[in-house]
């Protein structure tokens, strides 16, 4: 391979080659140092193998729990190492500019940021089936994972706009949020057959969103959405039985 384009192949794949070679130096160093107990130490994870993959998560975000669903959904769950961002030292700043979860580091040491990405990823290490390969149904897949997660982001900007004091609220902002959160689960209870009568990751996320919306609603109540929306909440009562639903619900929840 010349020069121009290995430079190229690093520039398509960063951290993925940047950790290759890294272990690849790390190795021959090791190899002749043999205090230390050969490559035990710096080996990473087999591709694919347990743990081999990390997450930057929290136990209650509702963006890492629809990750943790595909995860689980899709059988990778074992591959995943599961790091507490919010920790003194975790970095998470340094990996993801935004400084959010979920942040994924992959197995090839890339950097995936946002829940839409990371669970696409997951969804392609095995037949695809969270996001349908035919074009018409998946953008139509994409298409209603945007109004979920676009009411998700409303609520969550009118909340964090509660914490301020109430002299720094703007009535504007707010009302712009509750808008937008509106229109989005009416649009949801009115097309809900088709937002859930199917098997990909729009029902997971819807129900990751609503019950995020129980959450919200105790610091703001004008966030309820149970009233004026009764077919969302009897398929939530169902649904939230399913067992990677089930088994991902934070604490207290
Ligand atoms: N659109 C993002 C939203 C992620 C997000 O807002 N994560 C929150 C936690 S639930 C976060 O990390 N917030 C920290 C911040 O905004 O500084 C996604 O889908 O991943």
């Amino acid at each position: 391979m010349c020069l121009k384009s290995m430079e190229l192949g690093i520039s398509n794949r960063p951290a993925g080659l940047a950790a290759e070679l890294k272990y690849w130096f790390d190795s021959r160093l090791l190899a002749n140092f043999s205090a230390i107990p050969a490559q035990r130490d710096i080996s990473p994870a087999p591709r694919g193998g347990p743990l081999s993959m990390k997450l930057y998560s929290s136990q209650t975000s509702p963006f890492v729990r629809i990750v943790h669903i595909a995860a689980l959904e899709k059988g990778v769950k074992d591959q995943i190492e599961f790091v507490a961002a919010r920790e003194p030292g975790a970095g998470l700043d340094r990996l993801n500019p935004l400084d959010k979860i979920p942040t994924l580091i992959t197995d090839d040491g890339e950097t995936l940021i946002e829940s839409r990405l990371i669970a696409l990823y997951i969804d392609g290490l095995g037949t695809p089936r969270l996001y349908p390969a035919e074009p018409a149904a998946r953008r139509q897949v994409l298409q209603q994972e945007a109004i979920i997660l676009g009411v998700m982001d409303a609520a969550g900007l009118r909340r964090q706009e509660a914490r301020r004091e109430d002299s720094e609220q703007s009535e504007w902002w707010i009302g712009r949020q509750m808008l937008k959160y509106q229109r989005g689960i009416d649009k949801i209870e009115n097309e809900l057959d088709s937002f859930t009568d199917n098997d990909t990751i729009v029902p997971f996320e819807l129900c990751c969103a609503l019950e995020y919306l129980d959450r919200l609603q105790e610091g703001v109540p004008e966030l309820g959405w149970r009233d004026g929306h009764p077919k969302m909440a009897a398929w939530l009562a169902r649904f939230r039985e399913t067992p990677s639903v089930a088994a991902t619900r934070p604490p207290g929840w």
